[in-house]
Order: C-alpha cells, then structure tokens, then sequence
C-alpha cells in the first residue's frame, strides 16, 4: 500500500522507534507503530509518501481504526515527496495604527482584520504569508505593535508558517522592532526572492516614492529553478491605473529580470482589483480592513493563491 506521512512522534516510549500518522491513498488516516525490534531503517518525513509491503494490519491504538505493525519481514520503500500545491495568504495594507475610517470616521479595526486573515490562512494550511506592504500605519503604538506580535506573528510561529513583506510608504518604529525581533517568521523580500514550496519563487521590491524605483540597481538572478514567479510591490501600476507620473511600467520590471513573472501583486490601492496584462495577472490586493476612500470600496479583502501544475489562480477572501 502507499501512504503519505503526515506526523512522526520518534521515541515516544521505550522499544518504539517512532510512532506515524500516515494517511493512505483513500484518505484513511492509519498509524504505524515502528517497534525497535522490527529493525527498520526508514527515515520516516512528514509529507513524503511510502510504499508498504509484507506488513500486518490489526485494530488500532491511539484513537486510529487500523494500525500497521511491520516486522523485520517487512519493507517500506521511500516514494519521495508527496506532489502537492502550494498555498499563499496574502494580505495587505493593514495599516495597524489606524483606528478610524479616514473618510467616514467610524471606528475599524485593523488588528482584529490582520489577525482574522492570518488564522484562515493556517487554517487553510498556507505555505506562507505575504505582505505586499503597510503593515504599520506612522500612528501605530508600541501597544498595538505588540498585539500585532502576539496575535499575528506568534500563531505564525507557533504554526512554522513563514511571513514575507515588502517596505510600503507607512510605517513606525515600534512596528518595525517587532518585525526585526521576529528573524525566525519574519522576513524581508528582495529581488533575490525566496522559494515557497517547490515549485514557487516570490520576489519583492518596496515601496519608492513617485514610482521611481532604484532601475540600474534591480538586481534579479538570472535564472531559478522555480517554473512560478510572483512578484510583489507597493506601487501604482501603469498596468492597472493607467499611464501617469506616479505610475510604475511593469515592462520596465521585467526588462531588469531574467524571467517572467505568472503573477504581480501590489499594495498601496486599497481597493482590490485585478487585471491580465501579457499573460501575467496583476492585482491590487486590497486593504485588509475598511479604509478605502472610494465610493463602493472593495476592501478588507484577502487572497489565498493556489499553485498548481506550474499555474497560479487566486480566490478572494472576503474578511467576516
Ligand atoms: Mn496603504
């Protein structure tokens, strides 16, 4: 039989090697109690999937139905990683600090917004989370710096989800102290990149003033392995808002790296919209609570990306 494992408890007790919860092809969740004196080798890993032979099944402990039992006759063969899609929350412009609407007055919440989005994303079992810039408005106060840390970044370590953001135009110091002591969850994009799950690079340029981004000093690599590239800003996009002074050509982008980018998302609009521009989709992400000025806003939104056979789609998470 072929499994997946999904957790490995080594040395839980004497004689017990390790004790694995495995799922099989149905989805039937199992668990495999690797006794010493079968004297298997296997280096058992979470999400890589087994072939199971010559092995005795019997009724199970530990809350399981079935339990496997192997012996020295049995054989356990590594298959390798499970195939698997990776999974992004994105977020962005939470602008903790703010705790007015900015044209209507009432009161918002961005915290609670930030901490609501980031929990359906590890619920959803998300690879990573990723900023596209403003976490902390210029108001933010030590004390909401601190409730952003415990409610958002703690879960996320707790978690082992990573956190990657891009520099918007808003920030304060107690919110970025708190994101410099967070080295373990937390972590800067550059044009460098960063892979999420094997099959996904995210890059990130932050936020310039009047769309003038550092050109001559855009420093892609000039090849990765990852066939999927997103690329994350903070910017008003020609490709989105039309040509004007402030606004950013993506061609431009794209003529400093060596590769194409599936998919460019940005911050800085707070109303989310989306666009396909060359085969690539470009998308405001949205403010993650209700602080755009515009008439039928569309804000305190967020994203789940879903990469799947070398193909990015998105779907909107309306923020209850
Ligand atoms: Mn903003």
């Amino acid at each position: 039989m072929a499994v997946e494992v999904t957790n490995v408890d080594w040395n839980p007790e004497k004689s017990r090697r390790a004790e694995v919860a495995l799922v099989d092809t149905a989805g039937t969740p199992l668990r495999l109690v690797d006794y010493e004196g079968a004297e298997n080798p296997t280096d058992w890993k979470e999400r890589h999937r087994y072939r199971i032979s010559r092995c005795r099944v019997q009724t199970g402990g530990g809350g399981y139905a079935l339990e496997l039992a192997p012996s020295k006759k049995t054989r356990i063969e590594p298959l390798g990683p499970a195939e698997q899609c990776t999974k992004l929350l994105v977020i962005g412009d939470t602008h903790v600090g703010r705790t007015e609407h900015p044209r209507t007055g009432e009161k918002i919440d961005p915290i609670g917004a930030f901490a609501t989005a980031v929990d359906y994303g590890i619920e959803q079992g998300v690879d990573a989370v990723v900023h596209v810039g403003d976490i902390f408005h210029d108001t933010a106060t030590p004390v909401q710096a601190a409730f952003v840390d415990v409610n958002v970044f703690d879960p996320l370590t707790d978690a082992e989800i990573p956190f990657y953001y891009v520099r918007g135009n808003h920030t304060a110091t107690p919110g970025d102290e708190v994101l410099s002591e967070r080295g373990e969850t937390v972590f800067h994009l550059d044009t460098e990149g960063v892979a999420v799950g094997a099959s996904t690079r995210v890059f990130g340029i932050d936020h310039h003033a009047e769309g003038r981004l550092p050109w001559s000093a855009l420093a892609f690599p000039d090849s990765v392995s990852e066939p999927v590239n997103v690329l994350v800003v903070h910017q008003t996009l020609e490709q989105l808002s039309g040509r004007g002074p402030r606004s950013v050509d993506l061609g431009r982008v794209l003529r400093r790296s060596g590769s194409q980018f599936d998919l460019v998302i940005s911050g800085h609009h707070h109303d989310a919209s989306r666009g396909d521009w060359r085969g690539t989709t470009v998308m405001y992400v949205g403010a993650a609570e209700r602080m755009s000025t515009n008439k039928n806003p569309t804000d305190r939104v967020a994203w789940i990306l879903t990469v799947e056979n070398e193909s990015v789609s998105s779907e909107r998470y309306e923020i209850p």
